[in-house]
């Protein structure tokens, strides 16, 4: 079937026209104007919450069964992260009926098919979608937005599995590996993570999780593991076995991203906390076995115009060490929850307005302020956890995204937190010391040049001086498969680059691309993904820290699309 074009969206959509999908292919800038192709990649990752009843519109075009649940399906995968699960819109434009019945099944398929300037994908020149797959989503959009379920108590407690209870699990440790330097690997294609023994390097054990994990993060004491899937599914793993396994196992959503731990004196590995993005809501567990206590909704109105918005993902979420607290970045709406703990029947939450679009962040190096990026504001909001109030806004450059940032300490400017960026080859670093570096804090102190856009993750340790920067959704290659090394006592001099994935020899191979750096306990040693495609040689690549030579390639065929990865000790004591 051929899309249909009207004049003007025609002459505006050719010119924007270009092939794009796959990973390598295409020129950053022109693929998708005004979004770029790193950000598109980053962005159309599947969701799970497609689990849903046709509701169709009275006045909306003629749609089959059939139609209706392949849309259902592709709009989770690929609109869902922009325009939002119930379409009321997110970081794209609400596609509720009555805005799209108004635009007509033509005027929508040029939008699907060729994009626009405003920054929506070319689905249907870039060869990702069908005019046939085209037609029936412009039809699709215009029925009623399908609500996946809602998952309460009961739907939690359903799925909730204690497989070894507290009282018979180990008492101290029964392996051969030094607990605190274990790393858990995400194999995201493979619903699965690695625990690596840092130091011999070799697999501890690789367990099965939820779809595509997105993170992990141990208890406070380093014991438990708990790793959470896209599908909200969580994994409590215990290290303290032989060959570490899943203890626990709950799902809290159809949809979820972060999961966080009780840090505050006394509190240790007492509660969990997990985000999720559908249903938008967060759920305390107990520490030891997983079980419910409390689901918090995150629907309510924005920071800025005060709209009501259905639907609110929590982003990332971090422990307080002032009080006894978690700290929950909602997204859509812009707040920060500041969630009580002390009391799970009496909860107290202070909310604190940022800026919309909270996506990731962590600690300065005092682990007192907690730098988060609203990606799609260009902001990085400041918490301050011990006043519990909002320290700064500081405006930064395109979609900041600093995973937990680093903290870095410099001779002009004192120890600053650094974020890279999706959108541009900045590097923004923050001041963060109010005391002794007053001109530079919660200001941009600096901002670095790197080798390009598509960059998601920076690090560094408190023992080294250099600063990571990964580039892994560049579309050039030889950008995305290296990674650029500062020295934070000589910043002017530009940045070294290391050819990670031609180090593991995979650089010819799928599209490999090299994501997030990780230190080792003793921060002596980087490790690096080699992410490549499913049915591709996968490598992690560990760097000596001092020399930035190469260590070891690790690879094995279990190392499938290894993407972040956790070193107990780093995550459970915020050291980045
Ligand atoms: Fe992530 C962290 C959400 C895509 C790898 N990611 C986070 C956090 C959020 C988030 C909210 C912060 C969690 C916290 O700290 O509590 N990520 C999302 C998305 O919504 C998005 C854009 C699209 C999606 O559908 O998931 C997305 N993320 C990706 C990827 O494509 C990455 C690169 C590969 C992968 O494994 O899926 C990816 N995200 C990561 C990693 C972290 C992360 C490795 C943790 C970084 C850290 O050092 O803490």
């Amino acid at each position: 079937m051929r899309t249909l074009l009207p004049p003007i969206v025609s002459a505006l959509a050719l010119a924007a026209c270009a092939t794009s999908s796959f990973v390598f292919a295409e020129p950053e800038k022109s693929d998708h104007p005004g979004t770029s192709g790193s950000e598109v990649r980053y962005m159309g990752a599947p969701t799970m919450a497609s689990d849903v009843d046709m509701t169709l519109h009275p006045n909306g075009p003629a749609i089959t069964p059939d139609e209706w649940r392949s849309s259902t399906k592709t709009y989770f995968e690929r609109c869902a992260g922009c325009h939002g699960v119930l379409r009321k819109g997110a970081t794209g434009k609400a596609l509720t009926p009555d805005v799209t019945q108004s635009r007509g099944t033509d005027y929508l398929k040029v939008m699907i098919a060729f994009g626009t300037p405003g920054g929506m994908p070319n689905w249907g020149s870039s060869g990702d979608m069908t005019d046939a797959e085209i037609d029936a989503m412009a039809r699709y959009i215009q029925h009623t937005p399908a609500a996946p379920p809602e998952f309460g108590m009961a739907d939690m407690r359903a799925s909730w599995k204690l497989n070894i209870a507290p009282k018979d699990r180990p008492k101290k440790p029964q392996g051969k590996f030094d607990i605190e330097n274990v790393f858990s690997v995400t194999l995201r294609d493979a619903g699965q993570v690695a625990l690596i023994d840092g130091d011999s390097k070799e697999i501890i054990s690789v367990v099965d999780t939820g779809y595509a994990v997105h993170i992990s993060r141990p208890s406070s004491s380093g014991r438990y593991m708990f790793v959470i899937g896209r599908d909200a599914k969580i994994n409590m793993i215990d290290l303290y076995m032989k060959v570490p396994t899943t203890v626990a196992e709950i799902k809290v959503g159809s949809e979820a991203r972060s999961v966080e731990t009780s840090k505050y004196k006394g509190y240790e590995d007492k509660l969990v906390i997990a985000g999720s993005y559908w249903p938008p809501q967060f759920t305390i567990m107990d520490g030891e076995t997983l079980e419910p206590k409390k689901i918090v909704s995150t629907r309510g109105y924005t920071v800025d115009t005060q709209e009501y918005h259905p639907e609110p993902r929590v982003a990332a979420i971090v422990a307080s060490h002032e009080h006894p607290e978690f700290i929950v970045n909602v997204k859509e709406t812009g707040k920060v929850l500041l969630v009580n703990y002390e009391d799970t029947n009496a909860l107290q939450i202070t909310e604190l307005q940022a800026a919309k679009f909270l996506h990731d962040g962590g600690w300065d190096s005092t682990k007192r302020y907690f730098l988060t990026a609203a990606n799609k504001s260009n902001k990085i909001a400041v918490v301050d956890s011990k006043d519990r109030e909002m320290e700064a806004l500081i405006d930064v450059t395109t979609i900041p995204h600093p995973g937990r940032g680093a903290n870095l300490r410099t001779k002009s400017y004192g120890p600053v937190w650094v974020t890279s960026a999706l959108g541009g080859d900045e590097i923004t670093l923050i001041g963060t010391d109010p005391k002794r570096h007053s001109k530079y804090a919660w200001k941009v102190a600096k901002v670095l040049k790197g080798q390009g856009g598509g960059s998601l993750f920076v690090k560094t340790h408190p023992k080294s001086k250099n600063l990571w920067v990964d580039a892994p959704l560049n579309p050039d290659p030889k950008i995305a498969q290296s990674i650029a090394v500062f020295n934070a006592d000589d910043l002017d001099a530009g940045y070294e680059v290391l050819p990670i994935a031609e180090w593991a020899g995979v650089e010819k191979e799928g599209a490999a691309r090299v994501v997030q750096p990780e230190y080792n306990k003793k921060g002596d040693e980087v490790w690096f993904s080699v992410w490549n495609g499913a049915d591709a040689t996968s490598a992690i690549v560990v760097v000596d820290d001092k020399t930035r030579k190469l260590k070891k390639v690790i690879k094995d065929k279990r190392l499938i699309t290894p993407t972040g990865k956790f070193n107990v000790l780093n995550t459970m004591d915020d050291i980045y």
